[in-house]
């Protein structure tokens, strides 16, 4: 049976809009400890980490916050490796999605170390592939899959002993319908496979998931990093960079119930909640709820082919 390590990371240094720091919290008002008991699952939650305040200044050479983001990225690297060594499941509680740096980063450092392949889902209405260089913010929650393939300020690319931390191959990205002109070059020099929304509309979520999970076995890790505002804003506005056009309620059930179905999940990461622009705590309900599927709740009536 599996042990989930809750590890919340109260910050929204990576970004520009306020709140996402209050996630961890809202994602435990929501029910997410007593969601994942009721799947027989046991829950050991940390708590939250600390950091770091939110110094709420302009970026230095295109980068905002840099020495933060450096500090909570270690402390998130240092909570997830911890739990890995434990033979536990991480499922860091963002915050904002800088933070993936540091979980990604701890994830591949044990998969290297244990032989085993990864593959990450990335869902999000961004790119998240900015340099410091091209972001037109200089908002470090712009830039984690940029630094995970090792383009970014030297502390935010070598927290574990491989850099880059991740491969182009290894990661698909989502969701996608907001990029910016530098990080579309970007992601074509990489070869990242991306499924935009267009690619989602095209040939549905069932043929977008099937060619995502493509590949993964009994020797994958299988890490998804949940950015919640690749959710469609009707149905999750608390989320600081919203963009119209996203999955659908029925489209991201769908993508957490096939990844469900492979068994293989790892480690999550569930990131930019926030409460703060959120209506009666619904977007953390979704997460809950989401999650919960995610972890084998089904509402499929016929037996599974
Ligand atoms: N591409 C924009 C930037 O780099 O500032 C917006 C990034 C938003 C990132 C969000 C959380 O995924
Ligand atoms: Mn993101
Ligand atoms: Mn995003
Ligand atoms: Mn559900």
């Amino acid at each position: 049976m599996k042990t989930i390590s809750l590890i919340g990371a109260p910050t929204d240094v990576g970004a520009s809009v306020r709140g996402a720091g209050m996630g961890p919290d809202a994602l435990r008002v929501a029910g997410l400890v007593e969601a994942l008991e009721a799947r027989s699952l046991t829950v050991i939650d940390h708590g939250n980490l600390h950091g770091p305040a939110n110094p709420w200044l302009e970026p230095v050479n295109g980068l905002r916050h840099l020495k933060e983001a450096i500090d909570w990225n270690q402390a998130v690297y240092n909570a997830v490796e911890a739990a890995l060594a434990a033979g536990q499941m991480p499922m860091m509680l963002g915050g904002d999605h800088c933070l993936a740096i540091g979980s990604i980063s701890a994830i591949a450092n044990h998969c290297r170390k244990v032989g085993k392949k990864l593959r990450v889902l990335w869902f999000d209405a961004h790119a998240d592939s900015n340099l410091s260089t091209i972001s037109p913010t200089g908002n470090i929650h712009g830039m984690p899959v940029a630094c995970l393939m090792g383009h970014g300020p030297k502390e935010l690319i070598s927290y574990g002993a491989h850099t880059p931390a991740m491969l182009p191959s290894e990661i698909r990205l989502i969701g996608i319908r907001s990029v910016d002109e530098g990080e579309r070059r970007f992601i074509h020099e990489m070869g990242m496979q991306v499924f935009d929304m267009r690619y989602i509309d095209e040939h549905g979520m069932r043929a977008v998931m099937t060619s995502a999970l493509e590949g993964i076995d009994a020797d994958t890790h299988l890490h998804v990093s949940f950015d919640l505002d690749c959710l469609d804003p009707a149905i999750a506005p608390g989320v600081g960079t919203a963009v119209l056009g996203g999955p659908t309620y029925r489209e991201a059930q769908l993508c957490m119930e096939m990844i469900a179905d492979t068994g293989m999940l790892a480690s999550l990461d569930v990131v930019e909640l926030n409460p703060a622009l959120d209506l009666r705590n619904q977007t953390a309900v979704l997460a809950v709820d989401l999650i919960e599927s995610l972890f084998g709740k089904s509402t499929l009536v016929r037996l599974k082919d």
